[in-house]
């Protein structure tokens, strides 16, 4: 590793609650937005962005924008997935979910806010070129709007209580977890100007992950720890929802999980002569669920 990343993802937070703090017209806003942050996440997304930066041995710093509106835009999802009319849950980072403190309308408006202010932090990036900015507005807004994440929440709700094939499902998941995992691998890429043969590896690396992802929360969903996972467990089973684990069981889930490992690895081996992939392979080894 060339670049400290733990020192980076401490800088993410700095720089969103600088961002959402000091004079606003609405102080609930900024208490209500902050407090979601500081609830804690793995900062997962911005770990994928950072190692991926530091694979082209590009300076992180210039990653800590995107890298913090993309985790801006994950912890809004997470608010609004949360709400009444969503998930309904109370429990979220360990902590109660952001409308059981500051009630439904509040907790609406914060995930507006952070949403919006993501791209405040992108266009102001003195560290990038105009053109780099644009490309990184174009990408996010690409993967958290109609045909990424919104679009995927979307067809999840229309699918509750409904039949649906696994093939579907898959397809939910591939734009409403799968997007937002993809883009900072896009916009690392972006940042470092790749060639268009890495550039393409990655992005199927990216969307490996996200499948990844997906299956290790519908995993620890039935043997997580809620001190661990920081939210309550049970919940998909509770829902009835349709998920790797109850479409396979729980060991045909992890062969699954097995199987996305080896073709993500596989990504990463096609490009190992042209960048340095080792803090790439760790984000994978961090995520797998091996033998637990
Ligand atoms: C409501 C606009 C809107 C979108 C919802 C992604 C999403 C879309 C909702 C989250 C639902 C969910 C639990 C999906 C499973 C995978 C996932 C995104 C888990 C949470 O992400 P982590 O584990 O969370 O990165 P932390 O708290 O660590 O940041």
């Amino acid at each position: 590793m060339k670049n400290n990343i733990e020192e980076y993802l401490k800088k993410i937070d700095e720089i969103i609650l600088s961002h959402l703090g000091g004079n606003h017209i609405s102080g609930t806003i900024a208490e209500a937005s902050r407090y979601s942050i500081k609830s804690g996440g793995k900062r997962f997304r911005p770990y994928l962005l950072f190692a991926a930066l530091d694979a082209f041995s590009i300076p992180l710093d210039k990653g800590l924008k995107t890298a913090s509106a993309i985790e801006m835009i994950h912890t809004y999802s997470l608010i609004h997935d949360d709400l009444p009319a969503m998930d309904d849950d109370d429990l979220r980072r360990g902590n109660p979910t952001n409308h059981k403190v500051f009630g439904e309308a509040a907790a609406i408006l914060a995930g507006d806010n952070l949403l919006t202010e993501s791209f405040h932090l992108i266009v102001n990036d003195e560290k990038l070129s105009g053109g780099t900015r644009l490309e990184l507005v174009r990408i996010i807004a690409d993967s958290a709007g109609q045909n990424g994440m919104i679009g995927g929440q979307m067809l999840d709700i229309e699918a509750e209580n409904e039949e649906i094939t696994f093939e579907e499902l898959e397809t939910i998941h591939k734009y409403k977890t799968g997007r937002l995992i993809s883009a900072p691998v896009h916009a690392a890429v972006t940042i470092a100007e790749a060639d268009a043969e890495t550039a393409s590896h990655l992005l199927r690396f990216s969307e490996y992950l996200g499948i990844i992802f997906q299956i290790r929360d519908d995993i620890l969903d039935v043997t997580g720890d809620v001190k661990v996972t920081g939210k309550n467990t049970g919940s998909d089973a509770r829902k009835d929802k349709v998920t790797y684990v109850s479409a396979f069981g729980l060991e045909g889930a992890k062969e699954r999980m097995e199987q996305k490992v080896s073709l993500a690895e596989a990504e990463l081996d096609a490009v190992k002569r042209t960048i340095d992939i080792t803090e790439l392979k760790n984000v994978l080894n961090k995520f797998a669920i091996r033998d637990n």
